[in-house]
């Protein structure tokens, strides 16, 4: 074996980084040595827009005190403590805060430590809530063509990303999709579209064929951000909610980014008004600081499962890190400053000034549509002829170089910023953007 304890410190080579192209990454690296309130530092000392909360999760901007001061006081204190058998006061102390914030009705906490494992839990507890009230043959879930839920098997299984299955196979059996609902017809609209309400009635197609007594769950976003900001059409969720109801099929919505205010309401199912079974988050729940997820669930689908002897474990599943306290205590600061500092407001009081920022970019070279919800924007570029995703990752990287950090996913670029954000911020990253499209090839 080689020794490595002389390894230098710029030797990239033995991290194979995620979703990342790893060649070119190492070839030309960009690195992030600090971050504080809106800006993230490069290695070479420059200051760099957060116009994407990280990814999607710094809700409450870098190096926020309260929950910097909660980490150190936690560590101190009690840096672990076992999740089976066992508790601590903060777990109990952040699922209450957690409920006080969640639509009517979501009563209950489930801890993860992350979006991906949100989702596995969830799709969990949905079958086996159906077996424990005795419709066993409730197995099958419908997620949706360009759903996005994470990485493990259930979550790619539900998801609808190509990718998924060219890369890893067959994936679960027993799953169907909907239709996505981005059409045409909504380009450039602002806020949530007019027109595809009626794509929700697809579900009544697939419930028919598959019948209701083999369905567990419909799983999807209120609205999917990773794959290009696809927002939901006036009156779709109400249909699904409504459909889903008529056939006592569990509807989950994964919430791990429309959670925490990133649409000006605490969560998507609030800023939509249509109230979910279940709901996954992670992200913005630790303002991404400690890995952290959280699944809640109504009563009547926890209360199903309190049955049976009473030192029998009621739902075979958990993680070694669920709920633990340094997660915890970073999630109380965060969900304080959310409160303290008024962020949800913030992000409400300045969709209209982002949204016009925003469209502002129409008419800019290879623009073919742009769209926005709460602190959320996508612009949509027209891919290069036989090279997809190419142009949007040269805008990343000319972004970046113009000191601005923005995502991108195939040929879209999202935004996603800090809710801490102010108009002055919006100005140098809308107006930065500009510059770049402008010289774009
Ligand atoms: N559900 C949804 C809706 C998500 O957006 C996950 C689950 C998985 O979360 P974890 O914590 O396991 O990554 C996500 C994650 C992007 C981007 O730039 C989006 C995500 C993650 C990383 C990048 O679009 N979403």
């Amino acid at each position: 074996m080689s020794d490595r304890t002389n390894t230098a410190p710029n030797d990239l080579s033995a991290f194979w980084m995620p979703f990342t192209a790893n060649r070119q990454f190492k070839k030309n690296p960009r690195m992030f040595v600090a971050a504080d309130g809106m800006y993230y530092t490069t290695g070479d000392g420059r200051q760099v827009l957060d116009g994407t909360s990280g990814l999607w999760c710094v809700n409450a901007g870098h190096n926020q005190p309260r929950i910097v001061e909660a980490i150190a006081k936690q560590a101190a204190e009690l840096d672990y403590a076992p999740a089976f058998q066992m508790g601590h006061p903060k777990a109990f102390e952040l699922a209450n805060r957690l409920v006080d914030m969640a639509p009517e009705g979501m009563d209950h906490v489930f801890y993860t430590n992350s979006g991906s494992e949100s989702v596995e839990t969830a799709l969990k507890i949905a079958i086996a809530y159906h077996r424990a009230r005795g419709e066993g043959t409730r197995t099958r879930l419908i997620g949706r063509e360009r759903g996005y839920h994470g990485v493990n098997f259930g979550g790619i299984s539900v998801g609808g990303i190509g990718p998924n299955r060219k890369t890893f196979g067959s994936l679960l059996t027993g799953v169907d999709h909907m239709p996505h609902t981005h059409i045409p017809e909504n380009a450039f609209t602002r806020g949530q579209p007019e027109h595809g309400a009626e794509i929700a009635d697809e579900l009544e197609r697939i419930v028919a064929l598959g019948d209701a007594s083999n369905i567990a769950a419909v799983i999807i976003e209120p609205m999917a951000g990773s794959t290009g900001v696809l927002l939901p059409p006036k009156g779709y969720l109400e249909r699904i909610r409504a459909i889903t109801k008529k056939y006592g099929i569990l509807l989950i919505f994964d919430e791990v980014i429309t959670g925490f205010g990133r649409l000006g309401s605490a969560f998507g199912a609030t800023h939509y008004g249509v109230t979910p079974d279940i709901m996954t988050t992670a992200k913005g729940l630790t303002n991404g600081v400690i890995p952290m997820g959280a699944v809640l669930t109504s009563s009547e689908i926890h209360d199903a499962f309190m049955t049976g002897p009473e030192n029998m474990i009621e739902l075979f599943h958990g993680y070694t890190y669920s709920g633990n306290p340094m997660a915890s205590a970073a999630g109380l600061a965060t969900l304080e400053t959310y409160k303290q500092d008024g962020l949800f407001e913030n992000a409400r009081d300045l969709a209209g000034y982002w949204e016009d920022a925003l469209h502002g970019l129409k008419g800019l070279p290879h623009v073919i549509d742009i769209r926005n919800e709460g602190l959320i924007g996508a612009v949509e570029l027209t891919p290069i002829e036989g090279a997809p995703t190419k142009r949007a990752f040269q805008a990343f990287l000319d972004a970046y170089d113009a000191g601005i950090l923005i995502r991108t996913t195939g040929d879209i670029i999202a935004l996603s910023p800090p809710l801490i954000m102010n108009k002055g911020h919006i100005d140098e990253l809308i107006g930065k953007l500009a510059d770049v499209l402008k010289k774009l090839d």
